[in-house]
């Protein structure tokens, strides 16, 4: 019997790795029964402090409620009270802080799963008599750990079912909706995912403004379709209408939701308000993921987690680096947990559903986002008038960048034009990147007042129509 008090999403492998640490013991599991319950940081320090004396947070207690001997005789406990309910002999409590597993997780570059299996199978040790006082005893413990966690396969895909699904001709597979404020760090994120850019960043928000399909392929077992959108907000003209509602698509195609909270930021009224509205629909899956870590310490981490353990119904909860890809492994596998078998939809070479063509428009605009500051570039949108490959593979684009008022385009010129060079110099640069041959752009400015309330300017710029 294994208790387990609090809401966690690690329930099943800490079950599973007690259970294949009884099994190895030769202790039928009928036969006992611990107590597992979940502590924040502060708990944790209050509990380590009056249990033994150390005023610091720690990962794990265990609190043996017998002198366990092995091997294990069920005669040998007949003095011991068996709990009257279950017939189990109570072998006592284990605490974990999910907050400080977290952080060692980080640590040893493994997943919080491992970290909290690992953890309650140190606990259940120390329950079971095992200690680490002296270095023959530390062996000992470390020993049958090793052992234990060899035993319990930790991966969520295995070779054998690389195999599998190869030969069935089906792959796990599902869409994920990556959503958040303004500047989470969405695209970046899907960019590190997929491999290649496939949505353009900025530090400024509002930089995305549709959805954004990006394909990433696992080893033949699966494939993932994330869908980046514009990040929310309350919409202040039809362009922010159509953002927000390709926000409403992507989570209605999804069938998980990764919600990314700006850890910089911290978690704000705003970002628990989206996840509940998230967490209501029960068709998906809703994932959190704290990105930008790299730019906070451990413990205002912890004190995120902390919060976020409040916030109701979320399926898995993981810290991240997207700009410098820390843990994007570790959620990767988060969200293979939750796809399911289905046909291929993505030949392996495409990683997008966006043509060349919009990819340009976009990097155009990344550009004027970069470069420029204050409203002028909030309020540019890009057309593209020709993009014209050569037999030779050179290509040809000309594309005009709108912008609502006319004091903006001399600023969009710059002095002697040297602001529009520099744009089109980036641009290129990035988009010859891209498709790996010589463009030729040609940019043109043009003004086109308040567009971002005119249908038929939002039309041409292809932000009416959802794709
Ligand atoms: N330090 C740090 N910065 C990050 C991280 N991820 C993204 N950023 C930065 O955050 C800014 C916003 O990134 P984007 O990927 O454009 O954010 P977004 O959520 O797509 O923004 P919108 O499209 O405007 O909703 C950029 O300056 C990124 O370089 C991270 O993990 N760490
Ligand atoms: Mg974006």
């Amino acid at each position: 019997m294994i208790e387990i008090f609090g809401n966690s999403s690690y329930i099943n492998s800490i079950k599973d790795v007690i259970k294949s640490a009884l099994k190895h013991l030769s202790i039928p599991d009928r036969d006992v029964s611990v107590e597992i319950g979940f502590l924040d940081p502060i708990k944790m320090q209050e509990l380590n402090k009056k249990a033994r004396g150390i005023d610091r947070v720690t990962d794990v207690l265990s609190f043996p409620n017998l002198e366990f001997k092995l091997p294990y005789q069920k005669s040998d406990y007949e003095q011991f009270e068996f709990n009257p309910e279950n017939n189990t002999l109570i072998l006592g409590e284990i605490f974990i802080c999910l907050e400080q597993a977290q952080a060692q997780a980080l640590e040893l570059e493994h997943s919080l799963e491992s970290e909290v299996s690992f953890l309650a199978l140190h606990g259940l040790l120390h329950l079971l008599g095992f200690d680490h006082e002296n270095d023959e005893d530390s062996t000992k413990m470390n020993s049958i750990q090793d052992i234990i966690l060899n035993n319990i396969n930790m991966e969520s895909y295995t070779p054998a079912d690389v195999e599998e699904k190869k030969q069935a001709d089906t792959i796990l597979t599902g869409a994920v909706a990556l959503i958040g404020m303004p500047n989470s760090g969405k695209s970046t994120l899907i960019n590190a995912l997929v491999g290649e850019k496939v949505s353009i960043v900025s530090h400024k928000p509002q930089t995305t403004r549709n959805e954004i399909l990006g394909v990433m392929n696992i080893d033949g077992v699966a494939q993932i379709i994330f869908l980046d959108t514009p990040g929310m907000h309350s919409p202040r003209n039809e362009l922010g209408k159509f953002m927000m509602r390709s926000v409403t698509s992507a989570i209605a195609g999804a069938d998980i939701a990764l919600y990314l909270v700006d850890a910089e930021k911290g978690l704000t009224n705003q970002d628990v308000s989206n996840i509940s509205k998230l967490t209501k629909n029960k068709d998906i899956k809703v994932v959190i993921a704290v990105n930008k870590i790299d730019h906070i310490t451990k413990p205002r981490l912890a004190e995120i987690l902390t919060q976020l353990n409040d916030v109701k119904d979320v399926d898995h909860i993981i810290p991240i680096s997207a700009l410098r890809k820390r843990n994007l492994n570790e959620l990767e596998k988060v969200l293979v947990k939750y796809l399911t078998p289905g046909p291929i939809q993505y030949d392996e070479t495409q990683y997008t559903n966006r043509s060349m063509r919009f990819m340009a428009s976009e990097v155009i605009r990344e550009k004027t986002l970069q470069l420029l500051e204050g409203e002028v570039p909030f309020g540019i949108g890009v057309i593209i008038n020709k993009y014209n490959e050569r037999p030779n593979g050179i290509i040809d684009i000309d594309a005009s960048i709108i912008c609502q008022k006319d004091s903006h385009k001399p600023i969009l010129i710059g002095k002697s034009g040297e602001m529009l060079k520099k744009i089109g110099t980036y641009a290129r640069r990035d988009l010859e990147k891209m498709v790996d041959s010589k463009i030729f752009l040609t940019l043109f400015v043009k003004v086109r007042e308040e567009w971002r309330d005119d249908a038929s300017i939002l039309n041409e710029l292809g932000y009416l129509k959802m794709e």
